[in-house]
């Protein structure tokens, strides 16, 4: 939704609009290595989708190679990559996550 306001005044007319932010999706990426229910604490954990889809989002990036973790303003999906790579390192898993300007 984007709010407009109309201002008259003298011969000149004022729009104001307030945009949405832009928004970024978050990505999974497969590898060879990181354990599926590695991946699937990941989205439950961090993400807060159910087991169930959390299964489903897993299974895409397996078959596919990416899979949507989420859509978010720019400061959250950094902090969700950021919170994923941190956590995959330290579990000493090669698993990647992304963020994309959303379409
Ligand atoms: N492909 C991994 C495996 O077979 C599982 C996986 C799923 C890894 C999603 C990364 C992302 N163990």
């Amino acid at each position: 939704m984007v709010d407009h306001i109309t201002q008259h005044e003298h011969d000149t007319e004022t729009i104001a609009t307030v945009d949405e932010p832009p928004m970024y999706q978050v990505i999974l990426l497969n590898d060879d290595f990181t354990p599926m229910d590695f991946v699937v604490r990941i989205l439950v954990e961090l993400f807060y989708l159910s087991t169930e889809q959390a299964e489903r989002v897993m299974l895409e990036v397996h078959h596919t190679g990416r899979g949507l973790c989420g859509i978010f303003t720019r400061e959250i999906a950094e902090t969700r990559v950021a919170q994923v790579n941190q956590v995959a390192r330290q579990n000493e898993h090669p698993l990647l996550c992304v963020m994309e300007r959303a379409p």
